[in-house]
């Protein structure tokens, strides 16, 4: 069911392999760009407008009240609540771990400079309210932030016609779970722009969403197109495409577990990428009758079926797990299983993947929910320079330098060499008035 690429005996750059996937997010820029200054000049009539004509709901005030929130963890069905509590619990033992300490090097005598590392102030989280609505995903952006230190929290989420324009009730749950009491029924370029420049949030003017920070979360083409607007006006996550699994495998993996992994992330969307590396052509021909067998009984069918048959999917055939490896590196997956003999062995000499899952009993449904790992991962080959969310996401690295009179002193000359070679005079000098008269070398 499955492409094959056979790369046996070929020596083929495995970079241009597997074609990816990519939205043209540029022509959306553009068409929200109106939008996204009209929240900034006006505020909440120009939300209220934008939700009414996109979401068929516009609420009266975008800020959800405590007892929705409240109300909403009631309604959870208590399996689905003991879940998404271990979840969290799982999640904050790994992302505490995370925390850095602050770090002093001492670089000569009376010369220090100490990295500080300071969580950002105010973040704001996006939460789609569509298809793709994921309460582990609230979990996933929420929990490295408040294990940073983040003071202040906020959600946005798109107002739901059937939830009496608030946003969908598993989302205000998992906020509730989490301890985030600052939600607003706000969805599309318009939540970014809200949470951006900071909003009224009703008509009188009588309540404000104050501007954050950072934006994280994932969203449709319009949510990605205002974030890539308004980088720099804050500070954005990375971009998310369509999901994608690899699996590097050999003959000792079993075909029903590897098809199960490649159906799992090929019901997110129609343009997820499922690939299978391998040497042993048994295991290739054993997966594609596996996946036809479970595909025909999987829930997304359709959705599946097109991802699964897609350019961007397929099985490449190698001549043995060091050609895998050099393939699975040059792909840099989002998700990497490895399903081979000695698994962990390989897991520590790959190179680009998001995240890596060792062994057989690692799946990544388990690490899209319980593993304690992050969920929010790179894609379309980012791995290659970026990592998944983590509690580094929100912390800044501050450097305090001080120095003593005499450790200036000491390396005075140098700063003076590099400034005149520069052509900044006025850098020596900032030095060199500290020494008058004195001859610095
Ligand atoms: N596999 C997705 C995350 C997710 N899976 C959410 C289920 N819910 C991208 O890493
Ligand atoms: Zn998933």
């Amino acid at each position: 069911m499955l492409n094959r690429i056979d790369l046996r005996g070929s020596d083929t750059d495995p970079r241009r392999l597997l074609p990816r996937a990519r939205l043209d997010v540029s022509v959306a820029v553009e068409r929200i760009r109106p939008l996204v200054e009209a929240v900034r000049e006006h505020g909440y009539p120009a939300i209220r407008e934008a939700s009414e004509r996109f979401d068929g709901v516009a609420p009266e005030q975008l800020r959800v009240p405590a007892e929705a929130i409240a109300a909403a963890e009631g309604t959870l069905d208590p399996a689905v609540r003991a879940a998404l509590l271990e979840s969290i619990a799982r999640a904050r033992r790994v992302h505490d771990d995370q925390r850095r300490t602050d770090h002093v090097t001492r670089v000569v005598s009376g010369g220090t400079v100490t990295e500080r590392w300071v969580p950002v102030d105010r973040v704001g989280l996006y939460v789609p309210g569509g298809l793709a609505m994921y309460p582990s995903t609230v979990v996933m952006n929420v929990v490295p932030a408040q294990a940073a230190g983040v003071r202040s929290l906020v959600v946005a989420s798109p107002p739901q016609q059937d939830n009496g324009g608030l946003p969908d009730a598993r989302v205000l749950a998992a906020c509730a779970l989490l301890g985030v009491d600052e939600v607003y029924a706000v969805g599309g370029a318009q939540a970014v722009a809200m949470l951006a420049y900071g909003s009224t949030t009703d008509a009188d003017g009588a309540t404000r969403c104050a501007p954050v920070d950072m934006i994280t979360g994932p969203g449709n083409i319009w949510v990605t197109a205002a974030k890539r607007l308004l980088r720099g006006v804050v500070g954005i996550d990375a971009e998310a495409g369509p999901t994608e699994i690899a699996i590097l495998a050999d003959d000792t993996a079993d075909p029903a577990h590897v098809a199960a992994d490649l159906v799992s992330q090929a019901e997110h969307d129609p343009l997820a990428a499922s690939v299978l590396v391998t040497p042993s052509a048994a295991l290739a021909d054993a997966v594609d009758r596996e996946l036809t067998r479970q595909v025909a009984a999987t829930k997304h069918v359709e959705r599946v079926t097109t991802a699964l048959t897609g350019e961007q999917s397929g099985i490449v055939l190698v001549d043995d797990l060091e050609a895998g490896l050099r393939v699975v590196d040059a792909y840099a997956a989002e998700h990497l299983e490895i399903q081979t003999a000695d698994a962990r062995e390989w897991a520590l000499r790959v190179r680009n993947a998001g995240a890596v899952f060792v062994g057989a009993w690692s799946p990544v449904s388990l690490g899209d929910y319980c593993a304690g790992s992050n969920h929010v991962l790179p894609t379309g080959g980012c791995a290659r320079h970026s990592s998944g969310l983590s509690v580094q996401s929100f912390l800044r690295g501050i450097h305090l330098v001080e120095y003593t009179e005499e450790a200036l002193r000491e390396v005075a000359g140098h700063v003076v060499t590099l400034a005149t070679v520069e052509d900044l005079p006025a850098h020596g000098q900032a030095v060199q008035a500290r020494f008058p008269g004195e001859a610095l070398s």
